[in-house]
């Protein structure tokens, strides 16, 4: 499916059986989201220079693939961008031409924590990948955030192997 407008990817995609709280509106990332969406990955990592020309290029290179599924949560008071997260498909051949889904850049802002907003996010995207047929669901996370995450039906893998360059 197609997405209509300048949204990332088909809002249509997004499940309504997730239903967030009355001041939060679930919607996909949009080009002139890009303040916001930076600021809001600060949080979880470095993110370090991003012209406006380089974000608008990344995120017409993400919509054409039609592969990236960035879901953010507005606050609908403010219409600031409070929380966001990725799920990533990769073709395989594997599997009968299966699909592999990957769940990144999970963040929910500082200020709006312990609303449950981070159990939203991952309800929606594994909804998501289900709906999509991917065949496995993965992501990483720090040590501490294992307990959280084995709630959305994950199991730890010891065997992650990771290089930096
Ligand atoms: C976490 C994120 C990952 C992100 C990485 C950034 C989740 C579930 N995992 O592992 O998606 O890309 O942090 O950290 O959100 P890095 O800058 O050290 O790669």
């Amino acid at each position: 499916p197609k997405p209509r407008g300048d949204a990332l990817f088909n809002e249509d995609l997004i499940p309504s059986s997730v239903e967030p709280p009355s001041e939060i509106r679930v919607r996909a990332l949009h080009p002139n989201d890009q303040d916001d969406y930076l600021k809001l990955l600060e949080q979880l990592t470095s993110v370090g220079y991003v012209s406006k020309h380089d974000f608008e290029q990344r995120f017409l290179s993400m919509k054409n693939a039609d592969t990236y599924f960035i879901v953010v949560l507005e606050d609908v008071a403010t219409s600031k961008i409070v929380g966001a997260a990725s799920l990533v498909v990769e073709f395989k051949y594997i599997h009968e031409c299966g699909l592999r889904g990957r769940i990144e850049d999970v963040v929910v802002d500082e200020a709006m924590r312990g609303k449950k907003l981070g159990v939203l996010l991952n309800k929606i995207l594994v909804e998501m990948a289900r709906e999509l047929g991917v065949y496995k669901l993965s992501l990483e996370c720090k040590t501490e955030l294992i307990p959280f995450y084995t709630k959305f039906g994950y199991k730890e893998n010891i065997n992650f192997m990771v290089q930096r360059f």
